[in-house]
């Protein structure tokens, strides 16, 4: 019996990657629908990191809007406020006397920017393909295949059957469509480009249409990116003609369009690439190449990254709907499966909207229909940025981290800058905003724009990198961007009066203003000492690993042992603030505080037993229902509270239909059609958070061991996942059922000690006893911090906590070698 368990343990990890069931209609990684997109939130997502398009499969009028990473309004530019020395001392002297409104004043005239408050990344325009003959379409369908980064529509018009299929290849750099039809000379359109930044659009010969264009003007700087894109079409049968702009094909057996786009953009500072030498070269050399291959070597090229993970929660009979309806249908069903494809879908488009060498996946990631987006579809560095990459690291993709890490060292060349001009100091700094252009002054406004910690945030990665992968080049190659960062706040941190703790000021807790104040400014709140905590430990720590000047890290550490402690307020709550100003009724999306719990690990149930009760405190106060990413981030910290129920009700709360005619930006989150985060608008970070948020479900490394499957849902019963990252270069994978481990995989690739907790008792899968832990973990990586003892308000009620019970054991472990775990019996 007990082998016969085992072998059917064991199959269920063989049987991976599974294979597709229902070629048809569906399958466990296809979203699909029984109609024509009729706005962009329908439309589905193509990407190869670099190019982009929003595939929308209607039979009369196919649309391809298309996007090249680098395309952003304006040109190198920066935005710092020269006059920040001439404000800083009074802004810093009104906020310690809670005179806020004249230090807000103050703040907007001497530091928030003079005019540039970050470009906007903008949308190359569309390929159109018009058709004739579609009249009285009928089986109709379309599909994007998450597991192959394919879309495909089919439709049938009489007797003839029409298929397109869409793909972004990564291999070579252009956007591939074939049109087919079951029967020979079926297929007749026109196709043509548009942009409303287009400064040309023709038809070069019979079978090449070209785009040439130009960035928008914004906020008083030119635009100055150039794009070439050009879409070379082959016809098999038939004929090809121009017409007008347009190239017009009549009567083909099969067609393949290839698209190239290419900008002038070589770096932040740097715009003198050849536009259209690059898109004609990526262009002549794809044009060599087979469909078939193309699309071959495509999908090996996305599944090195997207089959690492392996997520199965089983099935249910909701999974045969169109995914729109399985969405409607989510709260009141139970679909398991559209939970996996949702968490699926957030690493789809992660590796869509970041790899090695490009851009940074922005607010929309890569896909953006307007020249005016909201937010400007830039980077919001005082969450929004880093949510997008919480999932990188842990589900197996570290090198979708790269454009980020990339960014940080970009931004501490142009944050040295801004460090000197506005405030006098060393080191780097960048505020709540940055764009292509790496700008790292004061945007929007003081209440919004005056959080001079985006680089602390940014920051926090370099180290986090280091956990996953014990690379001490690596390390030494980002050392100098944490010392920078330091440097900075070891000049910019001021003593406040009452303490004499080192505090960050001007500041805000972002965007959010205490109740009755008329400004955001404070100084000293608990989001910024908690992320100089870190960052301080995180660049000592590297500094003694790679033996660097240790009277400069004795100066780090004394301003480190100098920041303010947590405090636990009067409701029994994680403060907010340096004062104990929370308002119970405060529902702002931003849960900034929290940072100490999620994504920080300064706050946890096994170290800090307090602070962790004060913090479910606060988040009960915060609510669920919010913008997408709230409610992504939410996820996240239920998961690290240990309440996979609550957990699992925020992704309920995220999987709630958007209605994507109803334009406008309103607070209450949700899920378009296609699977898009709704803040509303679109906005891709709750589908990042989200994915971040179930893996922290099933498998958290912060609290000094590896828990496996710390917060799961009642009724999450049965799963498998295989794959995921843990720090210490751990690989992990888990078959659970009944709510028990019942088999876990893992691969060392450090080696060292691996500390386990489990919530039911473990062996050796030969039956050999595991050793119970003992004592302080002797992994380093694993990373335990220590935080000061919170200061507790006299009036404050703390909860007894009583955690469920875990079983915790040391395995010592050599680098390449797997270890399987099994229930014990
Ligand atoms: C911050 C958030 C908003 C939005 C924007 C892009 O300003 O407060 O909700 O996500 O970033």
């Amino acid at each position: 019996m007990k082998t016969l368990k085992f072998a059917l343990l064991i199959s269920v990890f063989t049987l991976l990657p599974m294979t597709q069931s229902m070629a048809q209609k569906g399958g466990k990684l296809k979203m699909w629908y029984d109609k024509p997109a009729s706005n962009w939130n329908e439309a589905l997502p193509l990407g190869n990191g670099r190019i982009a398009a929003m595939v929308f499969g209607n039979p009369a009028k196919e649309q391809l809007q298309l996007n090249e990473s680098s395309f952003w309004s304006g040109g190198p530019s920066r935005n710092d406020n020269p006059d920040g020395l001439k404000g800083l001392d009074s802004i810093r002297y009104f906020i310690f006397k809670e005179e806020y409104k004249r230090a807000n004043n103050l703040s907007n005239k001497y530091l928030t920017a003079k005019k540039l408050h970050g470009s906007m990344f903008q949308s190359i325009g569309n390929l159109n393909l018009a058709f004739n003959n579609t009249d009285g379409f009928t089986n109709y369908y379309r599909e994007l295949d998450l597991e192959n980064a394919i879309q495909t529509t089919t439709y049938q018009v009489g007797d003839v059957t029409y298929k397109r299929e869409v793909f972004a290849s990564q291999p070579d750099q252009v956007i591939v469509v074939k049109l087919s039809a079951s029967k020979p000379g079926q297929l007749s359109f026109s196709a043509s480009f548009d942009s409303q930044l287009q400064k040309s659009s023709t038809a070069l010969d019979a079978n090449t249409l070209e785009m040439t264009g130009l960035s928008g003007n914004h906020d008083g700087v030119t635009g100055q990116v150039k794009f070439d894109t050009r879409a070379k079409i082959i016809n098999t049968g038939g004929t090809t003609s121009v017409e007008a702009n347009a190239v017009k094909v009549s009567n083909a057996n099969e067609v393949v369009i290839m698209i190239s786009i290419a900008t002038n953009f070589v770096d932040y500072k740097t715009l003198t690439a050849n536009e259209v030498e690059k898109c004609t070269k990526y262009l002549a050399a794809a044009e060599k190449k087979p469909y078939a291959k193309m699309l071959k070597d495509n999908i090996a090229s996305f599944q090195k990254y997207f089959k690492r993970v392996n997520f199965d929660l089983g099935t249910s009979p909701a999974a045969q709907a169109p995914t729109n309806e399985r969405i409607l249908n989510f709260s009141k069903s139970y679909d398991p499966e559209l939970v996996s494809m949702y968490y699926q879908f957030g690493r789809y488009l992660l590796i869509c909207s970041s790899q090695p060498g490009g851009q940074v996946a922005n607010l929309q990631g890569i896909w953006n229909g307007s020249n005016t987006p909201m937010w400007d579809s830039k980077y919001t560095i005082n969450i929004n940025t880093e949510m997008n990459y919480w999932p990188a690291e842990k589900t197996n993709m570290p090198e979708m981290h790269e454009p980020l890490i990339q960014m940080i060292k970009e931004l501490s060349e142009s944050g040295k800058e801004t460090a000197k001009v506005m405030y006098g100091a060393n080191g780097w700094v960048a505020h709540h905003n940055t764009d292509i252009w790496r700008i790292s002054g004061v945007v929007d406004f003081a209440d919004a724009g005056q959080w001079p910690m985006g680089g602390a945030w940014l920051s926090q990665h370099l180290w986090e990198k280091y956990l996953y992968n014990g690379d001490l080049k690596y390390l030494e190659s980002v050392y100098p961007v944490l010392e920078s960062a330091c440097e900075f706040y070891k000049d910019f941190l001021i003593e406040e009066p009452t303490h004499k703790w080192l505090v960050v000021s001007p500041s805000v807790s972002p965007e959010n203003t205490p109740t009755g104040h008329p400004s955001a400014l404070v100084a000293g709140c608990t989001i910024d000492n908690q992320l100089l905590f870190d960052l301080f430990t995180k660049t000592i720590k590297t500094a003694k690993l790679l033996k660097k000047d240790a009277a400069q890290t004795a100066a780090f550490q004394k301003i480190r042992d100098r920041l303010p402690p947590m405090q636990i307020g009067r409701l029994g709550q994680l403060q907010e603030w340096l004062q104990d100003w929370d308002n119970p009724k405060d529902q702002n999306r931003h849960v900034s505080h929290l940072y100490g719990l999620f994504p920080s690990n300064q706050i946890t149930p096994y170290t800090t037993p307090q602070l962790f009760d004060a913090a479910r405190t606060s988040l009960n106060y915060r609510g669920d229902v919010s913008t997408g990413w709230s409610m992504g981030w939410k996820v996240n910290f239920w998961a690290r509270l240990l309440d996979g129920n609550h957990a699992r009700k925020l992704i309920s709360d995220q999987l709630t239909l958007v209605d994507p005619s109803k334009g406008g930006m309103s607070r209450g989150g949700g899920t378009y059609p296609n699977l898009f985060d709704a803040h509303p608008p679109f906005q891709i970070d709750g589908n990042f958070g989200c994915t971040s948020g179930i893996t922290e479900m099933l498998l958290q490394t912060h609290d000094g061991s590896i828990d496996i499957l710390p917060a799961l849902p009642d009724d999450w019963k049965k799963g498998n996942i295989t794959g995921l990252k843990a720090y210490g270069g751990f690989e992990i994978s888990i078959v659970w059922d009944n709510n028990q481990a019942q088999k876990i995989l893992i691969k060392s690739g450090l080696g060292g000690n691996c500390r386990i907790r489990v919530p039911n008792e473990v062996s050796l899968a030969d039956g050999k006893a595991l050793k119970a832990a003992k004592g302080d973990n002797s992994n380093p990586f694993f990373d335990i911090v220590k935080v000061k003892e919170p200061l507790i308000s006299p009036d404050a009620k703390l909860n007894a906590l009583t955690l469920k019970k875990t079983y915790s054991y040391d395995l010592p472990t050599e680098a390449g070698k797997t270890y399987t775990i099994v229930l014990k019996k």
